[in-house]
């Protein structure tokens, strides 16, 4: 039963579930909907005490008495000429943790390093839940961004106009498709490459790789905020990315790619018209063998002669591209999305809410009892061989973590905030200020 557990959760992990059980802390706190911290502390203190609380080290001196008075009633036994208030606030103390951490480092016990944190732009601080007006208790989210890339267009569509002069200026600079998944070991089942004909990409300057990354603008600010690896960003200036060309999903619909892993050695994009550009980069790399959604929206265009030619998508660029059986789950065969989809008699990339149960249960069943059965690591279990696939494909220069949050996180500032790597906050808003008790045993 504990396993489980633990396997649900692991996979809900996998598969990016945020659903969240319980109420939020702010909800918890206030009781449902209302968001102000005056209001917060109106239910604490006396309303025309609260401007004091402007002053960050008020908190100091009003909170510990009322925590000491509390532990005091439940009888804690504590040794109170032993407690005392951390951080700059007190010299003696601080100097104390400063060189027991200069000690580590030399040691090498520990390291400084940067981590990410959903952060606003427009602040230049990292945004927490406290400095938000929307998204309270979202975190980072990773991807992996597989890198498709793109080759000469060979159908001579006028709408590839932009991509070709793109390809010329660019020279030996390779110029990549970015779609991000959380299902990196998927990738030989690929058979083509999707966007929304509407949406709105990018063409970007990704300076430390020397590449071209084509994304939505979102993904792109979110990008130049993060890290390679170390301290290395993406860009060479913070929060800056350099835009080469724009295009609509239309412009980029029916370009060549050369997908990483993937069977066939040129896969197509094609039109998904359930992208959300609020999600991701805007591209989504398509495996119809496990993703229902893939397998509806290309058999759509597979069988519809009228759809493909709707949005120029001429015969080979579909019709060659059989489903890749890559992981073998037990009692949903070798293609678990063509299972789901047939089961629960999907016919159209509009069944929405078949559409999400056959997602979850072919993800879940995927990530807790498939086992791959192409590539090097056939045989392994999808759970053991997602990581090693991953970190291959990042060693190999084929794909990079990207990080977005969960979902969309508002500043007070009214910014939409990005996933950003940065080094410990330092703001002295969120300095984390403790107590230290000594428990009498
Ligand atoms: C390849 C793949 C293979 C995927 C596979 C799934 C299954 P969730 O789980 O909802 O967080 N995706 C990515 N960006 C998208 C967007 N902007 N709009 C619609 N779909 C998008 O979503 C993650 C998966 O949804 C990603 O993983 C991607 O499809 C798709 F067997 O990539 B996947």
């Amino acid at each position: 039963m504990e396993a489980d557990l633990e396997a649900a959760a692991a996979a809900k992990k996998a598969t990016g579930d945020k659903s969240r059980g319980g109420k939020t802390k702010l909800v918890q706190k206030t009781g449902g909907g209302i968001v102000r911290q005056w209001n917060i502390l109106k239910k604490m203190v006396n309303e025309d005490e609260i401007p004091l609380f402007q002053d960050a080290l008020y908190w100091l001196s009003y909170f510990p008495p009322i925590g000491v008075d509390h532990l005091k009633n439940f009888a804690a036994g504590v040794d109170w000429r032993r407690a005392f208030i951390t951080t700059f606030v007190n010299p003696y103390y601080d100097a104390f943790i400063r060189w027991q951490f200069e000690v580590l480092r030399e040691k090498g016990k520990v390291l400084f390093g940067k981590r990410n944190n959903v952060y606003s732009l427009v602040d230049g601080q990292v945004c927490a839940d406290h400095d938000r007006s929307e998204g309270e208790g979202v975190g980072p989210q990773e991807y992996v961004l597989i890198k498709l890339k793109v080759l000469v267009p060979d159908h001579g569509q006028s709408r590839h106009a932009k991509m070709e002069a793109l390809l010329k200026t660019a020279g030996d600079i390779p110029v990549y498709l970015v779609p991000a998944t959380l299902r990196p070991e998927t990738m030989y089942g690929q058979t083509n490459c999707f966007v929304i004909p509407e949406g709105e990409y990018g063409a970007y300057k990704v300076d430390a790789l020397n590449e071209i990354f084509v994304m939505s603008a979102r993904s792109a600010r979110n990008l130049s905020c993060q890290v390679i690896e170390g301290n290395n960003y993406f860009t060479k200036e913070f929060g800056k990315i350099d835009q080469l060309e724009s295009f609509t999903g239309d412009e980029l619909l029916g370009i060549p790619l050369r997908a990483p892993l993937a069977k066939y050695e040129k896969v197509y994009t094609l039109p998904l018209l359930t992208i959300s550009m609020n999600k991701g980069t805007g591209v989504v790399t398509s495996v119809p063998s496990d993703a229902p959604d893939d397998y509806v929206s290309l058999k759509a265009l597979q069988n519809k002669p009228d759809f493909r030619a709707k949005f120029g998508i001429t015969d080979d660029m579909v019709l060659p591209y059989e489903i890749v059986p890559i992981i073998s789950i037990d009692g949903y065969g070798e293609a678990a999305a063509v299972y789901m989809c047939e089961k629960l008699k999907i016919q159209s990339p509009n069944d929405k809410a078949k559409l999400t149960q056959a997602k979850d249960e072919t993800y879940l069943k995927g990530f807790t009892i498939g086992i791959m059965t192409t590539g090097p690591h056939s045989g392994k279990k999808v759970s053991e061989a997602k990581p090693i696939i991953k970190q291959e494909m990042i060693d190999a220069g084929q794909a990079c973590l990207y990080f977005e949050p969960e979902s969309r996180v508002v500043s007070r500032t009214n910014d939409e905030c990005v996933v950003a790597a940065t080094d410990q906050v330092s703001s002295p808003r969120h300095m984390i200020v403790s107590i230290t008790l000594t428990l009498i045993q």
